[in-house]
């Protein structure tokens, strides 16, 4: 009857971190673009595969004054892979538990990302050239507040540009722009990338780097599928300069879950020189995030521990608007008070200090293994918000809640 969502606000509100008055509103009226980059882990940035440089442009980003990157930044999906991703960065609060929101949840009331830029005037849009009802998205996406879905049938897939799972990355980057030229500013979009998807197949002509040696074809394959994602992306900066709306966008991309599971730790432990411990599988959820913003000389590698659930807050701050009203878990990185914690659908987390996975505690900084006693408060902390989480969704307690004022609508008063 929503009032569970007492004790769960009290949480909320106690925990919340104030904006970063350096940033909070910096980018504010320009248009956002958000990038999935599908199946990407950050352990391909900056790093090499017999010799090749796998993300060029990725890794030149990482150095320019214009971009903050985290290189300590976690997925925090679960069986709902991109769309817990999707949910994730709008809501701010976790996926469930063995099943996709997505698919469970459409009906709930959510206050999404979208809908609170929808209501700021944002022209709220998703771009993903794949079937509409996929992952539900065709239901979810008005409840999070997005005005339009261009799906597959808003783009044009000539021969040869397709593979894999659809519309190859490149074109659709192409299209996506044009796309955009024609929308009513400023826009919120988000774009879903797709050919870097599992099993990670190419044509020949869009190979450019060899592929990996090892005894797992999944991972030899994904070195050049990422090569190739990048490629889309590095299409996509100069198309989006040509267009003009480059100067007044701000651009975040992030990896949307892991693209390489446990079953190829043989493989990776090869790659990585080490053995794929959990504590190395949990480090291994590390998935790039790029804040880039024209014209701001700023930007830095940011080693803070974060995730996912941290997109919402830290973007709406940089965008002017205010979530101390707002019912979610993240934090704004950028904030003073932004606390090292990311929790793992699973239970598992990751402090500054510690990496608690499979029921046990590791030093963060040797990844060795440490008494639990090291864990046990945050692994009480872990199960609280998830709990409360579930109970959000599962009891579609945000239709109790109005965050203009941040009252609790009691229930008799329906
Ligand atoms: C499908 C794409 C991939 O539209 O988002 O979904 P995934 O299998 O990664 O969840
Ligand atoms: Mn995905």
């Amino acid at each position: 009857d929503g009032s569970e969502l007492v004790e769960v606000n009290n949480y909320i509100r106690a925990n919340q971190a104030e904006p970063n008055p350096e940033l909070y509103g910096m980018a504010e009226g320009r248009n956002l673009i958000m990038i999935s980059l599908e199946s990407l882990q950050s352990f391909v940035i900056n790093n090499e595969m017999n010799g090749e440089v796998i993300t060029p442009f990725l890794n030149e980003l990482t150095k320019d004054p214009n971009t903050y990157y985290f290189s300590n930044f976690y997925h925090q999906t679960g069986l709902g892979k991109t769309s817990d991703s999707e949910f994730i960065l709008e809501n701010s609060l976790y996926p469930l538990n063995g099943a996709a929101v997505f698919t469970t949840n459409s009906g709930n009331t959510f206050n999404g990302m979208a809908q609170r830029l929808s209501d700021k005037g944002y022209y709220t849009n998703v771009l993903h050239a794949n079937n509409k009802s996929f992952w539900n998205r065709d239901m979810m996406y008005p409840k999070l507040g997005y005005d339009k879905y261009y799906d597959q049938d808003s783009f044009v897939v000539e021969e040869g540009e397709a593979v894999n799972w659809g519309m190859k990355d490149i074109p659709f980057m192409e299209q996506s722009v044009d796309l955009m030229q024609e929308m009513p500013q400023p826009f919120y979009s988000r774009m879903i990338t797709l050919t870097n998807h599992y099993p990670f197949t190419l044509d020949e002509e869009d190979k450019m780097i060899q592929e990996y040696d090892s005894n797992s074809g999944t991972l030899n394959r994904y070195f050049q599928t990422v090569r190739y994602m990048d490629e889309a992306v590095k299409v996509f900066f100069e198309d989006l300069k040509e267009s003009g709306l480059y100067e007044n966008s701000i651009i975040v991309m992030y990896g949307d879950h892991y693209g390489i599971s446990e079953n190829h730790n043989d493989a990776m432990s090869r790659y990585m020189g080490k053995e794929i411990t959990p504590f190395e599988s949990a480090q291994l959820q590390r998935v790039p995030l790029f804040i880039h913003i024209p014209g701001y000389e700023g930007g830095k590698v940011i080693d803070e521990v974060s995730g996912q659930l941290d997109l919402r807050p830290t973007i709406l701050h940089m965008l002017g608007i205010k979530t101390d009203r707002d019912m979610q878990f993240g934090a704004d990185i950028f904030s003073e008070e932004h606390e090292e914690f990311v929790v793992f659908r699973d239970g598992g987390f990751v402090t500054d200090e510690v990496v608690y996975t499979k029921n046990t505690c590791y030093d963060k900084a040797t990844g060795i293994e440490i008494d639990g006693a090291a864990c046990e408060k945050d692994t009480e902390r872990a199960q609280k918000e998830l709990k409360y989480s579930d109970q959000i969704i599962n009891g579609d307690l945000l239709r109790f809640y109005d965050n203009k004022t941040g009252n609790l609508i009691k229930p008799d008063s329906e």
